[in-house]
């Protein structure tokens, strides 16, 4: 038993440091966080609660905050940075949301019955699969391997008491030596939730329904053939801080890879993967009372791709390549439909049809040196080019943009070094990166794109260059015996940063905004964020750890950015004996007084929650029985943090219970 609690322990101090603890002695030691779901989590005991959204594993990140506009698909930021500054992949695969108001970040279209692994790595750090400024994300899908003769069945359910929730998930798994087959499926439904104080919260409703299939087949000895399917389809979505729902959003993300193994004492893996995926979303206000304009606006993208991905060990270098590219469809319309009858009806191209052809090399090499010391490169140049394939949308933007052309190219270059020592209770890590990103699509062809947050139609600007981001990370970390320190500080400068300025000479679209803003980019803005862990263990079966972190973000001229975290802390406590575990924590937030209300932004009051749970594990001969209960805001406190769209308050007191059987 001694084991299992340390390897729970391990597994959680993994999480706890922000750091990948390195049992690879080759391999140099990064900034770098993985968060285990999948099966091996979903029946986790130690997992606060396994049925958890990916949303929500997502925010027990110490790199990741969550913006939310409503119970469902929120959006990560790493370093107070969102998706346009994020690189988010699904395996590798660029996937793009097709709404044009970021209700679908690439997150809402998986589910934890998906994924084995999210790899959450700052800065530069995270541009092996695509150009970053803030960080990247990987979620890793869950696959068998040809290792041994096994198989599984599990099902697991969950139910909440606030809002009505309830999760149904089950899977199998199969593999041999010859081939292996996953297969799951997760449904969650809920209502309105309530915030602290019995408030309803209006709009907050989703329904959620996901397949997904990995299957592989050796056709050789080293190498086999690996397929994916995931269909995710999201219905009646509430958001309750913005001005329409969701109606439908659905994805279907395919894939189809070669992977070969140790084809030579140098190469270790190489794996090449075509993929596909499409999304549909459909916007939706005919539930909400007194519409001023009903409007429909669907949305799609489609993406295909590719990626080839070589690994190589030679002495105390461990190198990496990845050759990638990709070539995407964004489209989104608008139709407004007047009370008046007699008016006429107004179509417009939200998103004019802009096709993506992106195509990029990586490279990074992992280089072990004497007395404990290692040294990382990493590089990434790409070529991008855009083009606005609708006439009737080139010509609308042609209105704001006479000389405008349907075409534009770029190259951008992404690079990183990092230099590590450990000693003997102790590791020093420092790094310094440059990257540049495109504007997104909105960013450069957006076309009357209404933000409920500062309540401003939004115009894209196609004459941008990249944004160019400069970093500079060091951390440090000391263990002895039971007791662990973590510090860890980022410093970016951020050039031509790309944000919206009001141009008062334009008239909104949108009844009821205060006007319109042209997405322009400010001279350089500079984010710094700084983080303090610590984790100590009392005796061996109560651990307790607790976080810190401070972060602040300026332009030139000294005004806060908007979305920048206030102090944030969180402190637990665990308990774990034989097959018993319970734990008990404390999260909150001082007040937010760096905000800027020219984007919407007022002051977030500081709030303090504490959440509690315990569980349960059965063996009996090959099945495992593991019921899990707590609750969430214990006290039910009405608050809303500085991610919250429109103050939007967040959850009052939850109750909820999951049971989970694996048979095997
Ligand atoms: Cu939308």
């Amino acid at each position: 038993m001694n084991k299992i609690v340390y390897v729970f322990v391990l597994l959680f101090s993994l999480n706890f440091y922000a750091q990948e603890q390195q049992v690879d002695s080759t391999k140099v030691v990064g900034l770098e966080e993985v968060i285990v779901i999948g099966h091996k989590k979903l029946n986790n005991q130690k997992q606060e609660k396994p049925l958890s959204s990916i949303d929500e594993y997502l925010e027990k990140s110490s790199k990741i905050t969550m913006i939310k506009r409503g119970n469902y698909a929120w959006e990560p930021a790493i370093n107070n940075m969102v998706s346009d500054r994020l690189s988010v992949t699904i395996d590798g695969m660029q996937i793009f949301g097709a709404c044009t108001d970021k209700m679908d970040p690439i997150t809402s279209y998986v589910d934890v019955s998906n994924l084995s692994e999210v790899h959450i790595k700052s800065g530069q750090q995270g541009s092996e699969n695509g150009s970053t400024i803030g960080g990247g994300i990987d979620l890793k899908l869950q696959k068998g391997d040809f290792e041994k003769d096994d198989w599984s069945f599990g099902v697991d359910t969950g139910y909440e008491t606030n809002g009505n929730a309830k999760i149904f998930s089950s899977e199998f798994n199969y593999s041999n030596d010859k081939y292996f087959v996953n297969l799951d499926g997760i449904y969650r439904k809920s209502d309105n939730y309530n915030a602290g104080g019995n408030e309803e919260v209006l709009f907050s409703q989703f329904e959620k329904l996901n397949f997904s299939t990995v299957a592989g087949v050796k056709i050789k000895e080293n190498g086999a053939l690996i397929g994916s399917v995931i269909y995710d389809k999201a219905t009646n979505v509430g958001y309750p801080a913005l001005t329409m729902d969701v109606s439908l959003a659905k994805a279907l993300i395919t894939s189809l890879s070669y992977e070969h193994k140790n084809i030579s004492p140098f190469i270790n893996k190489w794996e090449t993967k075509l993929y596909y995926n499409t999304i549909t979303h459909v916007m939706d206000d005919t539930k909400r009372p007194d519409v001023p304009i009903h409007m429909d606006m669907p949305g799609w993208s489609d993406t295909f791709g590719f990626y080839s991905k070589m690994s190589a060990q030679k002495n105390n270098h461990k190198i990496l390549f990845n050759l990638n590219g990709y070539y995407n469809k964004s489209l989104a319309e608008m139709t407004m439909y007047p009370n008046d009858p007699n008016e006429n009806i107004m179509f417009m191209l939200t998103w004019p049809d802009v096709r993506t052809l992106y195509s990029g090399v990586y490279a990074e090499d992992n280089i072990r040196l004497k007395n404990n010391q290692g040294l990382k490169v990493s590089a990434r140049l790409g070529y991008q080019n855009e083009r606005i394939a609708s006439e009737f949308g080139l010509n609308s933007l042609r209105i704001f943009y006479p000389d405008m052309d349907d075409t534009n190219n770029r190259f951008l270059v992404n690079i990183f070094a990092q230099y590590e020592k450990r000693f003997n209770n102790f590791d020093v890590v420092t790094s310094v990166g440059y990257g540049e990103r495109a504007p997104s699509v909105s960013e450069s062809y957006g076309f009357y794109l209404y933000n409920s947050f500062d309540n401003f139609d939004y115009i894209g600007n196609p004459y941008f260059g990249n944004e160019k981001s400069t970093e500079l990370n060091a951390s440090f970390n000391y263990s002895k015996n039971k007791f662990k320190i973590g510090l860890e500080t980022s410093f970016f400068y951020i050039q031509d940063y790309i944000i919206g300025e009001i141009d008062p000479t334009l008239t909104p679209m949108t009844i009821g905004s205060d006007g319109v803003k042209i997405y322009d980019a400010l001279k350089y803005v500079t984010i710094f964020n700084t983080g303090l862990s610590a984790f100590y263990k009392i005796i061996p079966t109560i651990t307790i750890d607790g976080r810190l972190t401070y972060n602040l973000g300026q332009d030139n001229l000294g005004n806060n950015l908007p979305l920048i975290s206030p102090v944030d802390y969180s402190l637990s406590m665990q308990y774990q004996k034989n097959f018993f575990n319970a734990e008990i924590n404390m999260n909150g937030a001082a007040e937010q007084k760096n905000f800027n209300s020219d984007y919407g932004e007022d002051l977030t009051k500081a709030y303090t929650i504490f959440n509690a749970n315990a569980s349960y594990a059965f063996y009996f001969d090959s099945t495992k029985l593991l019921l899990k209960t707590g609750v969430e805001n214990i006290f039910d406190r009405n608050y809303s943090t500085f991610a919250d769209w429109n103050n939007i308050p967040r959850l009052g007191r939850n109750v909820f219970l999951n049971v989970s059987f694996v048979l095997r």
